[in-house]
């Protein structure tokens, strides 16, 4: 397999940044004429080189072999915005997009080596997943507007020379979307993983039932979508994914390196499907379909014996359409069940899981139930039950409210959101460390954040709350902690804000807080 390389022999370190930040930004720094890139999240190092490798008609992506998908995103990422042609081609060198998968090579499967010099540019990579992380590092070396998806005329396309190598520091990294609230359609959904993608966030954990909706198709109980899918917050029309839309949905994903953990919440948050059929009911007769924000976690009526055929009915189901190992059961809030009958429906479902090969996630709650580990608590807001899972060999999703609820109001300036866990400007999304005291770095498995859509009714506010915070979390999960500093941050999403804008994202800014670069300010 012939792959030619850029000479890289000489390779001159003319400065050294440590993560990356603007320190010599405005050509002003002796023979560097480029602004230092300004990326999210920070890589784990940054040296910058003299000169830039220019973006021109014959540029193309060499991607041989394995290599081969994940050029050809690169290639459909890069087309529209130029407006180059950018082959994908398997063999070339000077003057192209290298992308070189070497699985002898010393990194991790998410880590990538990029490097930038006059005559080439070359991403090095073990696995796939770093592979496709290095060219999302490198879509940010360009101008902000060749992130858009029609050509803009007379864009500056060099990419200033410079060395980045880069791996994460948590193995998941990812959101949740609450689509049992209000439905949103598997497109809006797509659109959100593209951009959790560029943000190297690997996990997309939607929660597909609560009170309000049941969002996916269930076979052997179709009322649950047929009539519990038939509405949602506010009395809209609702929606459901079909099993094959969802399936669709999930390979989408993970062609982009995101993998779907599907959550089904019981034994609380019940209410859409005691309402799609009475036989779940002690009564015998169905409730009524609940359309108002409030939390009201009706229970499943755990002392009916079709109760617990219909769970294994239901996770046998989904079960069969995820291709990942995790699942997430739900479990919070489940008020009027006492603790004994929590604890035995919790560990019985991680058995009937366990036999399907999955492995589960509950949020904190779970922490009290004795549990098998590998499990894990998604800490929302008890710490005392996080660390009992973290006790019993579970490992944690940290998604404390008050950093990464995306629900909560941005700033006071906002006209929609909650406050229950306080106001979250990008400062408090990105100002944490994921481990909480009490546990530690191996303890974490990961950091999500979670948009709950009791308030989110339209895809401009799922953009608005979503977006810049998330790419706070990304930093905060992604970035060495030690690297991470909140002033050097301000500066970088002040410039990422133009990157989302020239997506059409509509980000929120928020004031008072960073001076976001508007996308004709961010250099051409
Ligand atoms: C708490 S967080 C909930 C959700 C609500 C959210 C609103 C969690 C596990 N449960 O049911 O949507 O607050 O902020």
């Amino acid at each position: 397999m012939p792959l030619l390389q850029p000479a890289f022999s000489r390779f001159l370190v003319a400065s050294l940044l440590v993560a990356c930040n603007g320190d010599d930004k405005g050509g002003d720094s002796g023979d560097l004429t480029l602004p230092a890139p300004l990326l999210v999240p920070a890589p784990v190092s940054l040296e910058r080189d003299e000169g830039s490798f220019v973006l021109d008609e014959g540029t193309r992506v060499v991607a041989p072999g394995e290599a081969a998908e994940v050029g050809a995103l690169l290639a459909l990422a890069l087309r529209p915005g130029t407006g180059l042609p950018i082959e994908v081609v398997d063999e070339g060198g000077a003057g192209d997009l290298v992308l070189d998968l070497d699985p002898s090579l010393d990194l991790p499967a998410e880590g990538y080596r990029l490097e930038v010099e006059a005559d080439g540019v070359v991403v090095s990579a073990s696995a796939a997943a770093g592979l496709f992380y290095g060219t999302q590092t490198l879509r940010q070396l360009l101008p902000p507007a060749t992130l858009s998806d029609e050509p803009v005329e007379d864009l500056d396309l060099r990419i200033p020379a410079l060395r980045v190598e880069d791996e994460p520091r948590f193995a998941e990294r990812g959101l949740m979307i609450d689509v049992a609230r209000h439905f949103f359609s598997v497109e809006d959904v797509e659109r959100q993983i593209d951009l959790l993608a560029q943000h190297k966030l690997n996990r997309l954990h939607l929660h597909l039932t609560d009170d309000q909706g049941w969002r996916l198709e269930i076979k052997s109980w179709p009322d649950l979508t047929a009539i519990g899918g038939s509405t949602e917050v506010g009395g809209g029309e609702g929606g459901y994914y079909t099993q094959e839309e969802y399936q669709a949905l999930v390979a989408y994903a993970a062609a982009r390196f995101v993998t779907v953990v599907p959550e089904i919440d019981f034994p609380g948050h019940a209410h859409a499907a005691l309402a799609s059929y009475g036989a779940l009911n002690e009564s015998g007769e169905p409730e009524d379909l609940y359309t108002y924000p409030g939390v009201i976690s009706t229970p499943l009526w755990l002392e009916g014996e079709i109760t617990w055929t219909f769970v294994e009915d239901v996770w046998r189901e989904v079960a069969s359409i995820t291709p990942g190992e995790e699942v997430h059961i739900g479990g919070d809030e489940a008020i009027d069940i006492s603790a004994e009958e929590y604890a035995e429906f919790i560990s019985w479902l991680q058995e009937v899981l366990a036999e399907h090969g999955k492995t589960i996630t509950g949020w904190d709650e779970i922490g009290d139930v004795d549990l098998v580990a590998p499990f894990r608590a998604q800490h929302w807001w008890h710490e005392d039950q996080a660390l009992a899972a973290v006790a019993q060999g579970g490992r944690l999703i940290a998604s404390p409210a008050e950093h990464t609820y995306l629900d909560m109001e941005p700033d006071d300036y906002a006209t929609y959101g909650q406050t229950w866990a306080g106001r979250i400007n990008v400062e408090k999304a990105y100002d944490w460390d994921p481990v909480p005291s009490g546990a530690t770095e191996e303890d974490v498995a990961g950091v999500e954040a979670a948009l709950w859509t009791e308030y989110i009714n339209s895809v401009t506010k799922l953009d608005q709350m979503i977006w810049p915070r998330l790419a706070a979390t990304a930093e905060v999960a992604w970035s060495p902690q030690a690297a991470r500093e909140w002033e050097d941050f301000a500066e970088r999403v002040a410039w990422h804000g133009a990157r989302l804008e020239a997506q059409g994202v509509r980000y929120y800014r928020t004031h008072n807080e960073v001076e976001w670069v508007e996308l004709e300010e961010a250099g051409e």
